[in-house]
């Protein structure tokens, strides 16, 4: 069987308000799909996919933590930050309180997860903001991309808009901050595998992707 190979293997969590859109994004994400109306989810669920980055050469493996973004799984969730690389804070473009909610998110995330991890600020459902269906029930956007990318930038965040629906931006939020992350390894920022979000492959680290065997890595 051919096996999966990956260079990297990022860990990643998602965080924010419950409805926002973070199991969708995930989903989004490892299936390539959309689902109107999908289970709430409990605790934390899990999903994996193989990212190419391409600037950097690199094949990634994200392993991503959907966290509930109910109260009563905060203390659950808190838990999970620990080990994290990477973590998606996603709030709603029509929802001001989604937004507003995210500091506290990102104030958990702070105190509880690597200092290194990088961040990215996703605005979604911006599919809603597009207007383009005639009678549909499409809502106003109460987070202007500005203000979102202000605060992101004075918090040391990436930050994109996405929609989970359309697809859009969805892949390029790991993308970058992958290709953030692996900034931060090349920098010493991230000690390979010695940081538990971070795990280097042990059997195709370093070697260009057209010699890459396919050899499985230590983990899968
Ligand atoms: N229009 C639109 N709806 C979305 C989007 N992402 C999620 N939703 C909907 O928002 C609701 C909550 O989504 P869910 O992924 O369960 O949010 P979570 O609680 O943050 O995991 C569901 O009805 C989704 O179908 C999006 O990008 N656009
Ligand atoms: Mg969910």
């Amino acid at each position: 069987m051919a096996g999966i190979t990956w260079h990297y293997v990022l860990k990643f969590i998602i965080t924010g308000d419950a409805g926002v859109g973070k199991s969708s994004l995930l989903i989004r994400l490892t299936d390539q799909r959309f689902l109107a109306n999908p289970d709430p989810t409990l605790g934390v669920e899990f999903g994996s996919k193989l990212i190419k980055i391409p600037d950097e050469e690199k094949i990634v493996k994200l392993q991503c933590w959907d966290t509930a973004g109910t109260e009563s799984f905060r203390s659950i969730t808190r838990s999970y930050y620990r080990g994290a690389a990477g973590c998606l804070l996603v709030y709603d473009v029509t929802s001001r309180a989604s937004f507003i909610h995210a500091q506290s998110w990102l104030d958990d995330v702070r105190e509880h997860a690597d200092p290194h991890l990088t961040c990215i600020l996703i605005g979604n459902k911006v599919d809603l903001c597009e207007d383009e269906m005639e009678g549909s029930t499409s809502r106003r956007r109460e987070v202007s991309a500005d203000e979102a990318e202000k605060w992101a930038k004075k918090e040391g965040m990436l930050f994109l808009e996405a929609s989970a629906k359309s697809g859009r931006n969805v892949e390029s939020a790991f993308e970058q901050a992958s290709r953030d992350i692996l900034h931060k390894i090349k920098g010493g920022v991230f000690d390979d595998d010695r940081s538990p979000g971070v795990k280097l492959s042990k059997s195709n680290g370093g070697v260009a992707l057209d010699h890459v065997s396919n050899k499985q890595g230590c983990c899968s």
